[in-house]
């Protein structure tokens, strides 16, 4: 695409999971092997951290694999820029993986990609109803909650006390804490699938931030569940990174 756009590319180290320990294993593995082929190479192109949320959970996704990857960050710190790139290109969107020359896009489409590179990181559940269950949450948070997504924008650097959440939006808050709810009395665990996070965790992510930047009154078990999950080392480094963006930009301040 033509664009002013200056791309910041940044090396995203990712935490010590089983899965990194693994593809840490395995590099050691190819440092040995004789050097005939270069190292696959992978870059996630995302937007604003402090106001994209498929941004962020592309990102999670991408961590949680353990994939070694490269952030493309189209920057939002340019009003003019990012605005021309609205107007050009409404069908651009973020976030997209690069990997080994392919190109995957959609949150979905990626985690279904990475869960196939990297199956031993347990994206998905490992037994089949659950797995179908994780599925079925993640689709209802890819396709729904139109209402929640417009009225609570993400905003990381935001804090409305006591912000009126309208009707519409409660309807899916409470759709989405009886999800949460039906999970922890399902899987009994720390997270939605037992307590290793997975991609549902990762979709619901953003909604863990708009809970709390809207002060939304939940559910001790909501509550507690939305602090863990801010409480991820990733999140942490996502959300400080978010606050040290540039200030405000107008355009940006909806939903997207
Ligand atoms: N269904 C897509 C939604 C992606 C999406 O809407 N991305 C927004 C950012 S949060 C976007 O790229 N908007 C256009 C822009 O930022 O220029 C997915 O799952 O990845």
């Amino acid at each position: 695409m033509k664009s002013n756009l200056r791309a910041k590319t940044a090396k995203a180290a990712p935490v010590k999971t089983p899965a990194v320990k693994a593809a840490a294993k395995k590099k050691v593995a190819a440092a040995a092997a004789p050097a005939t082929a270069v190292a696959p190479k992978a870059t996630l192109s995302i937007s604003s951290k402090n106001y994209s949320s498929w941004s962020l959970r592309g990102w999670l996704i991408c961590r949680m694999a353990g994939l070694d990857f490269e952030e493309v960050v189209l920057p939002s710190d340019d009003p003019s820029t990012r605005a021309e790139l609205l107007l050009l290109s409404p069908s651009f969107l973020v976030p997209k993986l690069t990997h080994n020359g392919i190109a995957v896009w959609d949150t979905l489409a990626i985690a279904d990609y990475l869960n196939e590179i990297f199956p031993e990181a347990g994206l998905f559940p490992a037994d089949l109803a659950a797995r179908a269950h994780c599925r079925s949450i993640a689709g209802e948070m890819h396709s729904g909650f139109a209402n929640l997504r417009a009225a609570l924008p993400m905003n990381l650097k935001a804090h409305h006390p006591n912000f009126k959440v309208w009707a519409g939006a409660q309807a899916d808050i409470d759709r989405i804490t009886t999800i949460w709810r039906g999970c922890f009395a399902a899987y009994k665990g720390s997270h939605l699938f037992g307590d290793k996070p997975t991609v549902a965790d990762a979709m619901y992510a953003p909604v863990c931030t708009r809970l709390l930047t809207y002060d939304v009154k939940l559910d001790p078990e909501s509550a507690a569940y939305c602090r863990r999950v801010m409480a991820w080392p990733d999140m942490v480094e996502w959300v400080e990174a978010a606050r040290s963006e540039p200030d405000e930009v107008e355009e940006l301040d909806v939903e997207f």
